[in-house]
């Protein structure tokens, strides 16, 4: 862990660095995959499944009988949970649902907007040590309430060439159309061309490794559409002294449990907290199951003490966290200065684990500062919108006059035309 105190505007870049991500040869490698997926289609899905995940899939379909035998292996209490997670989740999604819009000029035209779900989504669910089912809900569950026709799942298959059961019960009980099992780059390749087995879809949405992230990215070339780049996973604490400090550990230590290259920030402007949040992470990390990997995680660890709650909160918006805690006393004041971030808990009762799991927010959100930029997934990442518009005679009559001056300043004498042909006088053309 790197500790700071009141840090000069100029070490801010160094405090707030992350990991870089993307380079040349990971595009090198997804131009080879991408074009033998093209050519060869599940023949190529094979041998990159084999060559990547050391394991031979004759069928990438998750089959009727794999879904039925996943419905024996999730027990009773976790079906339970994932249910009242789902309600959460999709009630909260479903106030996200954009509705259209209209204007009316009172001069004869009018313009609307109507909203469609993308017709075929391709949901990417890493695999990895602990596969991440709670992703599953994450993204299906907006997508249904988007109304896509298609969505289906892409995610690696075990050694044995299966998919974790909570993955499959729980893409079952959200509503997705099917499950694949292919991952890494070979999948993003697959959902682009289509191929035999796996369907085409227009956009790729979900989390995953650099090589995932940069495959979606490739996908851009061939005209899909993707959420965001995805990048380890971070949290940015700031607490004032009414703040425990047991919590902030439990929070700090539950964003560096998730891998190796995950980002715990702690920022506030009382000097004392440092020193007992840090015995607590002492305390605490020895034991977790996974404290290697949250020991490992705590090199990239930042303890900040700032002046005052005003710079903290400037530091808050050029660091951008995927998940920001406010666990200071009035901390209502400070939502409106709150300016980039994926998701933000407060107080002192809301860990970013509900936000994980249950409480209704997405967990998939931007990161490596992305949050300037990006939103985290929610329904609009599954809809596009269609612009409308009608216009009666008399409203083309009164527009025409701008048209044609704006058409004859551009020079396109058709466009000028297309307008003057419909409002020229018909009783003018006949004399003439
Ligand atoms: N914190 C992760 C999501 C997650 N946590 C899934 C537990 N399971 C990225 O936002
Ligand atoms: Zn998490």
């Amino acid at each position: 862990m790197e500790k700071w105190i009141n840090p000069s505007l100029q070490d801010w870049g160094k405090i707030m660095a992350r990991p870089q991500i993307g380079n040349d040869d990971l595009e090198k490698l997804c131009r080879a995959i991408f074009m033998e997926v093209q050519k060869e289609g599940d023949k190529a899905l094979m041998k990159y499944t084999w060559y990547f995940d050391r394991v031979r899939i004759g069928n990438f379909k998750v089959s009727e009988e794999e879904m039925e035998e996943a419905e024996g292996r999730v027990s009773p209490a976790l079906k339970e949970a994932i249910r009242e997670a789902a309600r959460n989740i999709e009630a909260f999604h479903l106030k996200q649902l954009p509705g259209s819009c209209e204007y009316e000029s009172g001069n004869g035209f009018r313009c609307w907007q109507e909203v469609r779900g993308i017709e075929k989504v391709g949901l990417y669910v890493p695999g990895g040590s602990a596969p991440l089912f709670s992703t599953v809900l994450m993204l299906v569950i907006p997508a249904r309430i988007a109304h896509c026709r298609e969505i289906v799942i892409c995610t690696p298959p075990d050694r044995e060439g299966r998919v974790p059961p909570a993955i499959l019960w729980a893409a079952r009980y959200c509503g997705a159309t099917a499950v694949y099992k292919v991952g890494g780059v070979q999948a993003i390749a697959a959902m682009t061309f289509g191929t035999e087995t796996v369907p085409r879809v227009f956009k790729i949405v979900g989390p995953g490794n650099q090589y995932v992230t940069a495959a979606k990215r490739f996908a851009g070339n061939y005209g899909l559409a993707m959420d965001m780049p995805a990048g380890p996973s971070e949290v940015l604490i700031v607490a004032d002294r009414t703040a425990r400090p047991e919590y902030i550990a439990a929070d700090l230590l539950s964003q560096a449990e998730h891998g190796k290259d995950s980002q715990a920030v702690f920022v506030s402007w009382c000097p004392d907290m440092l020193e007992k949040v840090e015995k607590e992470v002492k305390r605490q990390i020895g034991l977790l199951p996974r404290c290697e990997i949250a020991r490992a995680a705590w090199e990239n660890a930042r303890f900040v003490v700032f002046e005052n709650p005003e710079v903290c909160i400037q530091f808050v918006n050029e660091y951008a966290p995927e998940h920001l805690i406010l666990n200071i006393e009035n901390y209502r004041d400070y939502i409106a200065a709150i300016q980039n971030a994926g998701s933000v808990f407060l107080g002192n009762y809301s860990p970013e684990s509900a936000g994980d799991y249950a409480s209704g927010t997405n967990h998939t959100l931007p990161t490596s500062a992305f949050a300037k930029a990006y939103s985290g997934i929610n329904v609009d990442t599954f809809v596009k919108k269609i612009s409308f518009q009608e216009i009666s005679e008399k409203g083309l009559r009164y527009l025409a006059p701008v048209l044609v001056t704006m058409a004859e300043q551009e020079q396109l004498e058709a466009h000028k035309n297309a307008v003057q042909i419909r409002v020229t006088n018909k009783e003018t053309e006949k004399e003439a």
